[in-house]
């Protein structure tokens, strides 16, 4: 049994704990943190018995007890938690984004290349989900043609009260940087956002929607919809325009209704259900690959890679500007761990 520290006991960790320790085959969850320490008991309680409730994260990831951490704290610790994983030798898988913004994810890439081991794996379990690697079958098939556009949708009902500033960028639409990329087997060169007319639902405080375009290195058009108070439900859309034919990413699975004169399926309304099969299937694969002593998804590289391309957007969104995204070379380091689905 892979014996495993959380720190961050909120709405994902919750989730991962209940997979990590009741779930998934071969892992049980050893210690908990939570900077709210009622919270962290109260989940101990109820999922985890057992574990031990430390009183910081730092202490946690030192414990010895604690074989490898898995960070779902808010986005702002995870830097600090990470690079204690990595000082510690122990492997991390952190929930994205890595860190936010692109020098502290460089942070990490600097200390993981230095410790000469592969250590961290990141949250972009969109690479595991079944109906992506469906629509990245039909692309590097050759059925759809060379890829021209992506045109894409990211839609959340509603986001809690901290969901403010420019997360609709650095929290949401990473997952659109990171799953895009992988599947065009390409890179960014340039950002671009545009403000459409702000939703009523909104509150006053936060931007909501953004369009975002990206241009990659082979020439692709990728135009992408952050909408984080669509009152209709959690909705990923992603529509592949290639030279040959369009792909569309499936749908998730519903019964078609036939009902009170209307023909309907059901629309998801949670992030946890839509993608409930992909953490799963990350995680798993996280855990035997950790036995294994070979950390195979997505790297510390992809988590600054999505971080500089965040950044880009960000300053695109203030400036109203093209701007350029710039990143130096790969480390020869993360060509060996480049993701291989099991
Ligand atoms: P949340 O706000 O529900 O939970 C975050 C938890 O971190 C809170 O319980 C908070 O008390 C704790 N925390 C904050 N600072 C801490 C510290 N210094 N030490 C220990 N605990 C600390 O947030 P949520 O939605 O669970 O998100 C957590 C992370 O997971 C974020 O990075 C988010 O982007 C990511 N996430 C990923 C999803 C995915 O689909 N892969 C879905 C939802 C979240
Ligand atoms: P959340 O607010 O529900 O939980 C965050 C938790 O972190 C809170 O309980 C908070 O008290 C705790 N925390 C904050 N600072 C801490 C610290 N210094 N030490 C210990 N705990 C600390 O948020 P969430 O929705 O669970 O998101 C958490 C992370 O997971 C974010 O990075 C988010 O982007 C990511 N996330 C990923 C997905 C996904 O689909 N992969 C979905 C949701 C969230
Ligand atoms: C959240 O943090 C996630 O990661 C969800 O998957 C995403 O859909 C949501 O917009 C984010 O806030």
């Amino acid at each position: 049994m892979l014996k495993i520290g959380v720190i961050g006991t909120g709405a994902i960790g919750q989730e991962h704990i209940e997979r990590l320790h009741n779930k998934l085959v071969g892992s049980t969850v050893v210690a908990v943190n939570d900077i709210n320490k009622a919270q962290a008991e109260e989940v101990a309680r109820r999922l985890t018995p057992t574990a031990r409730v430390f009183e910081n994260g730092h202490d946690l990831v030192a414990d010895q007890n604690v074989e490898a951490i898995v960070v779902t704290s808010w986005g702002p610790t995870h830097e600090e938690f990470v690079l204690a994983a990595i000082a510690a030798g122990k492997p991390v898988f952190c929930e994205k984004p890595l860190a936010t913004s692109a020098a502290a994810c460089l942070n990490i890439v600097n200390a993981e290349v230095a410790s000469g081991r592969h250590l961290v794996q990141v949250g972009f379990m969109r690479r595991y989900d079944k109906s992506y690697r469906l629509l990245k079958q039909q692309i590097e098939s050759g059925n759809l043609g060379e890829p021209l556009m992506v045109h894409c949708a990211h839609r959340n009902p509603n986001v809690p009260d901290v969901y403010g500033g420019d997360m609709a960028i650095t929290d949401s639409f990473p997952h659109e940087i990171d799953v895009l990329r992988w599947l065009l087997d390409d890179d960014y060169v340039s950002a671009q956002v545009i403000m459409p007319r702000k939703t009523k639902h909104a509150r006053k405080d936060l931007d909501d929607p953004h369009m975002i375009l990206l241009e990659t290195r082979k020439g692709v058009r990728i135009d992408v919809e952050v909408f984080v108070n669509c009152p209709y439900g959690y909705d990923i859309q992603c529509q592949v325009v290639g030279e040959d034919g369009v792909g569309y990413l499936p749908e998730p699975m519903s019964v078609l209704l036939r009902k009170d004169t209307k023909l309907s399926h059901e629309i998801l309304q949670d992030w946890k259900l839509r993608f409930i099969d992909s953490y799963d299937v990350e995680l798993q694969e996280w855990i035997d690959s950790v036995k294994m002593g070979v950390v195979r998804g997505p790297t510390a590289w992809d988590g600054y890679f999505a971080a500089v391309t965040a950044d880009a957007c960000v300053e695109a969104k203030h400036s109203g500007g093209v701007v350029p995204i710039e990143i130096g070379e790969r480390p020869a380091f993360y060509a060996a761990c480049a993701f291989k689905p099991a």
